[in-house]
């Protein structure tokens, strides 16, 4: 058999599967599963969890329901399209130069379609400001509308996708000196709030254009290198400043507002203005969405801990999946034991229909387009290893003091079957099973990316 299918596969990378026998996920030169074997190792899994109380097809279904929101900015490096000279700043940094980023809406788009055709589940795209489609012109911060999104709404609605989006307070002259919102000159202040009603008109337009609300999500840079005398000073200025954003119109039923905070960045290791407790009370007090970014806390702190504490207070949570390693460093997120705590606390609590999962990261020393399929092939996978759990068990030996029994579960879950389950949700969802999505992005590479200079 293996014969048979080793030259089949030489150059296959994913084919489809009408065929019982054909090979689905092969690398060059190999010879891998074929959809009969992925079906069957998918039925054993089944008996095994089902012996569990678990039902495999139920988790798969409700895993289909979940989108997950691909960020924009992973393509490019955080770059966005605008006609003037705006460094990264703000302390974001992506490092590495691995060649064949995106230059254009269109080249972001067609590599993002690359990644979704990659990924199963539904998706979203998440949007940063300066992404809009200019037309070579010079259109500033506080001049954005709806009709610079125009391109990124007809493409959302071809591929059947929700946006997100998010102002861009950095990478600007105005924001060169560390503030935005919080900053001691009014006139900045004004331009940046005037930014910031812009975005949240343009997420309410493309939220009703597209018939599925966009959470417009608010992350400044303020803060302070050094000792602030005044930081009052600062944190009432960006209440004050958010209070205004928030009083203009922008209809509730299409844009979701969302706010960022964090621990320090790079040049703001002192003080941030918006610091988790800041946009903690802020949220709280006018019940809008809290974002969790999990890179933004101290190094033991996990998001996933939060979860069930902030959500009794605010309506809903924007998660920022991310992984910092030493620091708030944007790594491409991998399943680690933080991911699947985040998806465990959002499957075990019932909270994934209050949660917007978005991703965020940038890493220019890999493939980009890869970057974005292995983060988000992974949010999917931690989301179906918490929805393979037997949460009732796992409760009740805890309400019955038995903690033992608790520890030696969910160890004991961590063996179970669960790859064989994700490969047919890959197989169900029409997207390459195993690695054999390199092989499609190894080819758009050669085909497109290594022609972009
Ligand atoms: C920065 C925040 C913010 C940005 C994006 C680009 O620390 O995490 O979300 O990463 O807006
Ligand atoms: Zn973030």
């Amino acid at each position: 058999m293996a014969l048979r299918f080793a030259a089949f596969s030489r150059n296959i990378a994913a084919v489809r599967f009408q065929d019982g026998n054909k090979p689905v996920a092969t690398m060059k030169g190999e010879a891998r599963m074929t959809t009969k074997t992925i079906e069957q190792a998918y039925r054993l899994a089944k008996e095994r969890y089902a012996a569990l109380g678990v039902d495999t097809d139920a988790a798969l279904r409700r895993l289909a329901e979940v989108p997950i929101s691909l960020h924009c900015w992973q393509g490019d490096d955080v770059g966005g399209f605008e006609n003037f000279d705006g460094t990264l700043g703000g302390g974001l940094a992506a490092t590495g130069n691995y060649p064949g980023k995106a230059r254009t809406p269109d080249e972001l788009r067609a590599d993002a379609e690359q990644a979704f055709s990659l990924i199963p589940g539904p998706h979203r795209f998440n949007l940063h400001a300066f992404y809009g489609e200019f037309g070579g012109r010079t259109v500033d911060r506080d001049q954005i509308g709806p009709e610079h999104f125009r391109g990124w709404l007809d493409w959302a609605k071809r591929n059947r996708i929700g946006l997100d989006f998010n102002p861009t307070c950095f990478s600007h002259p105005k924001a060169a000196d560390g503030f935005t919102l919080s900053h001691p000159d009014r006139s900045i202040r004004r331009f940046w709030i005037a930014h910031c009603i812009a975005c949240r008109r343009i997420g309410a337009a493309m939220g009703r254009a597209l018939k599925n609300p966009v959470v417009t999500n608010i992350w400044v840079p303020d803060g302070m290198k050094d000792t602030p005398a005044d930081r009052a000073g600062f944190r009432a200025r960006l209440e004050e400043s958010l209070d205004e954003i928030l009083a203009a119109k922008a209809d509730r039923r299409w844009n979701l507002d969302a706010v960022e905070g964090k621990l320090f960045g790079i040049g703001c290791e002192s003080m941030t203005v918006g610091s988790h407790e800041f946009y903690l009370g802020y949220a709280v007090k006018h019940q809008i969405l809290l974002t969790l970014d999990a890179g933004h806390y101290h190094p033991t702190e996990t998001i996933a801990d939060k979860i069930s504490a902030v959500l009794r207070f605010v309506p809903a949570i924007l998660l920022h999946v991310s992984r910092g390693v030493r620091w708030d460093s944007d790594h491409v997120v991998i399943l680690n034991d933080e991911l699947i705590a985040i998806a465990q606390e959002l499957v075990r609590g019932g909270f994934l229909d209050r949660t917007h999962i978005g991703l965020d990261y940038f890493d220019a020393s890999i493939n980009r387009i890869a970057a974005w399929v292995i983060g988000t092939r992974n949010m999917a996978r931690a989301l179906l290893y918490a929805l393979l759990e037997p949460f009732e068990r796992l409760r009740d030996l805890e309400l019955a003091g038995d903690y033992t029994g608790r520890l030696a579960t969910m160890e004991e879950l961590k063996t179970l079957p669960f790859g064989a389950v994700w490969d047919y949700y890959c197989l169900t969802q029409d997207v390459p099973v195993g690695d054999a999505w390199l092989a499609q992005v190894r080819r758009y590479e050669a085909d497109v990316l290594s022609k972009r200079r």
